[in-house]
């Protein structure tokens, strides 16, 4: 019985591959000693906007991590913000860090939990294009990134897929 099984997870695991090999195509990431980010997207913005949202998905590899702000040229602010439900109302607060303990992912996605709010942008974000963003971590300073301008579904579609390697 150890035989066949074994094929069948080897399928499985070929399977899987090929999935992750197809979205690496449309995903990107910035991989430091300390961290991996995976897919920064912001999702594009109406011209009227004064305010837009950027995403990231980071992992802390072998010690913690604590984002404690960011930085852009499209904003004349980047705020670490949190949405949470008050009572039937979806309130945004600004934290002042975000810790990830090491090992572990955190994974930003519109719609809820975590975001960088762009305050006061200087100009439209537009979807496929892209902007520099500096992240700063107590611990190990700053990282510069790539943000993509992304719908809220094709950005997480490939931050999701870029887990699975
Ligand atoms: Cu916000």
């Amino acid at each position: 019985m150890l035989k066949p099984m074994a094929w069948l997870g080897g399928v499985l695991l070929i399977g899987a591959m090929s999935i992750s090999m197809a979205s690496m195509a449309i995903a990107h990431d910035v991989q430091t000693d300390a961290m991996r980010i995976a897919h920064p997207f912001a999702t594009p913005t109406p011209p009227s906007a004064v305010n837009g949202a950027a995403y990231v998905d980071i992992t802390a590899l072998s010690d913690p991590v604590t984002l404690v702000g960011a930085s852009s040229p499209v904003s004349s602010n980047v705020e670490l913000h949190e949405m949470q439900m008050d009572g039937d109302m979806m309130q945004m607060r600004h934290v002042e860090e975000i810790r990830i303990e090491a090992g572990e992912t955190y994974t930003m996605r519109p719609g809820g939990g975590f975001h960088l709010m762009l305050i006061g942008l200087t100009e439209p974000l537009k979807e496929g294009e892209q902007f520099p963003l500096t992240l700063t971590f107590a611990e190990q300073g700053d990282v510069d990134i790539e943000v993509w301008i992304q719908s809220a579904q094709e950005g997480s579609k490939a931050a999701d897929g870029h887990h699975h390697h």
